[in-house]
């Protein structure tokens, strides 16, 4: 039988069958090629070259792919967004990282504002991890801009373990980090994982050799519960995959006036007296103030493509300091006092009560 071969970028088996499926290459080019040349399937061509593709493919189980994966690793680079954290903190890993090397890169560090500093978030996430039972060491990253990369770098190096299995949900920027990494040790000629600004980008495992033997195993993301942005189009997923610092912004409501992201979610304060919020969007979108009467209207104005029609609406109350988190959308902080409050968002989206990732700690 051939030798399956598969996509460089991405990692799917190539096939010449089916253009509606990952691996896609017509016939000519994957007959034509020769054994050894690194190949890359039209999807991610199109990704690497135009930044862009129409449709979600259908793609393998992500589950099935990282299990087999988990057989091989003895290290686990386990990826987390700092942007998006509870909604990619990765519960379901607990039992598997037993016995194996663990360490948590936190990635995105960039998002951060300016004003944040980066051994403060560290500590914020430190104490986030002990909550959720997670052990490992922490090293705080930006797969983007390279901060923090020689350290893991030199931390993988000086380990006994050689294959490392990157891990995480989806958009997290797994494939970023290994990408960047590659660059630092000028093994780019071999080619490089896609990268997408949305999820479901890589659908196999894909491994890198590194220097001193160090293999990195590249994974499709698994698909975190009730997270907003795998339930939207590509067009609305990018839009909330935050490319540069995140937006920040303060307002002042009152019982008539609340925030709303059209189309996905409405947050209003239940109160007789003014109150300060903050808002925290990715930077291509952000919390609109509005007057409460107008709510059903503007959460009438989403996308066509992925119209919301199941919403639930919840009395929360927002203790001060803390962040109200829609899980892969943003976040609204309470900040003068413990804040009472309402929110809609769809029905299948998960949310959180934290302490405020940015602003004021009592550490
Ligand atoms: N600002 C910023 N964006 C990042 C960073 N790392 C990755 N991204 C962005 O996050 C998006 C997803 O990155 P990928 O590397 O494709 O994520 P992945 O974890 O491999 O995703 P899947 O393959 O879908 O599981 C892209 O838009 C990246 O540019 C980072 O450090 N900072
Ligand atoms: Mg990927
Ligand atoms: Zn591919
Ligand atoms: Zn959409």
């Amino acid at each position: 039988m051939e030798k399956q071969r598969q996509c460089r970028g991405c990692g799917s088996i190539l096939q010449s069958q089916d253009p509606q499926q990952v691996g896609y290459l017509p016939e000519h080019l994957l007959a034509d090629a020769g054994a050894d040349k690194d190949l890359i399937c039209q999807r991610c061509y199109k990704l690497i070259h135009y930044g862009q593709v129409e449709k979600k493919s259908e793609a393998p189980d992500p589950n099935r792919v990282i299990a087999a994966g988990l057989q091989w690793a003895e290290g686990l680079l386990i990826v987390v967004d700092l942007m998006d954290f509870e909604a990619s903190i990765p519960l379901g890993l607990r039992q598997f990282s037993k016995g194996k090397k663990t360490l948590v890169v936190v990635n995105k560090i960039d998002l951060l504002p300016s004003r944040t500093k980066v051994s403060e978030a560290q500590a914020w996430v430190a104490k986030q991890l002990a909550k959720y039972g997670i052990a490992g060491e922490i090293v705080m990253v930006s797969a983007n801009s390279g901060q923090g990369i020689i350290e893991l770098q030199e931390t993988l190096f000086g380990l006994p373990q050689k294959k490392w299995l990157v891990i995480g949900a989806t958009s997290v920027g797994k494939s970023t980090l290994i990408s960047r990494i590659l660059k630092r040790e000028n093994l780019v000629g071999k080619g490089s994982p896609t990268v997408a600004r949305f999820p479901g980008t890589t659908v196999e495992r894909v491994q890198w050799e590194l220097k001193y033997g160090v293999i990195v195993s590249d994974t499709p993301g698994f698909v975190p519960e009730g997270r907003l942005l795998d339930q939207l189009c590509i067009k609305c997923s990018q839009k909330l995959t935050p490319a540069k610092e995140i937006n920040v912004k303060v307002y002042n409501l009152n019982a008539e006036s609340g925030l709303v992201v059209p189309g996905l979610v409405a947050f209003r304060p239940i109160t007789a007296i003014e109150e300060m919020v903050i808002g925290f969007t990715a930077s291509d979108v952000s919390w609109q103030r509005t007057k409460v009467n107008k709510f059903s209207s503007w959460l009438a104005k989403g996308c066509k493509h992925c119209a919301i029609k199941d919403w639930k609406t919840i009395e929360l109350d927002i203790p001060q300091n803390h962040d109200l988190v829609i899980h892969g959308l943003g976040w609204v902080s309470a900040r003068r006092r413990n804040l009472k409050c309402e929110v809609t968002i769809p029905a299948s989206v998960n949310y959180s009560i934290r302490e405020n990732l940015i602003g004021v700690k009592n550490y």
